[in-house]
């Protein structure tokens, strides 16, 4: 079974990749080395900068994923700062600035971005997009980050409220994974 290096801090991105990838021979195993996320437009940057200052000092193959929530009334806010919306006001904070604002205007889109990085290759991305809405107030208590506010077209309850395979099925990283998953079954 080859081993493959999961750049991430994030347990809960880990459970889903873990999940997603059983059926496929490779071990995935998280590696916290950390990178520099850099200011950019798009999560694709974010992802391509990561995957060079990684490959610069690791000599392994790995992945690692760049996520964000795009809102269509907020111009896409909070996207490629979404984590540092979500360490400074969090899902309330969203909430806040959506109150008041009608069910059918609270669309947002979950965006994933992996990044597959091995010694001396050029990277390469998969990309899986979610559509849903934002929820008036926080619900369940499972998953991370904005999981108890995103609900997921097809479904009336958030991914907080679903299990690791359920939201697998639905969200933007299941889609992503699943790309990446079929590019491991030819590797
Ligand atoms: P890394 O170490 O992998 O970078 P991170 O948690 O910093 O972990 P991102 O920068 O990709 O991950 O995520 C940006 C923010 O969006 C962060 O606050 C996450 O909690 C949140 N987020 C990403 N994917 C999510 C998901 O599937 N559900 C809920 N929130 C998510």
């Amino acid at each position: 079974m080859k081993t493959v290096y999961f750049i991430t801090s994030n347990e809960g991105k880990l459970k889903e990749a873990k999940t997603k990838l059983l059926g496929v021979d490779i071990e995935v195993v998280q590696k916290n080395l950390g990178y520099p996320e850099i200011q950019a437009n798009a999560l694709e940057d974010v992802a391509y900068f990561g995957v060079k200052h990684i490959q610069e000092k690791f000599n392994h193959p790995f992945i690692l994923e760049d996520a964000g929530l795009f809102i269509d009334i907020l111009d896409g806010f909070p996207g490629v700062y979404s984590a540092y919306v979500f360490y400074t006001v969090g899902c309330s904070g969203i909430l806040k600035l959506l109150d008041g604002v009608n069910i059918d205007k609270r669309k947002a889109c979950f965006r994933s971005v992996f990044a597959y990085g091995a010694p001396g290759k050029n990277p390469k991305f998969f990309i899986g997009e979610c559509n849903g809405r934002i929820s008036n107030r926080e619900q369940g208590d499972h998953g991370f980050g904005y999981d108890p506010i995103f609900i997921p077209n097809g479904d009336t309850r958030t991914f907080a409220q679903m299990d690791t395979e359920e939201k697998n099925r639905f969200s933007h990283r299941g889609k992503s994974l699943e790309k990446l998953s079929e590019f491991f079954k030819k590797l």
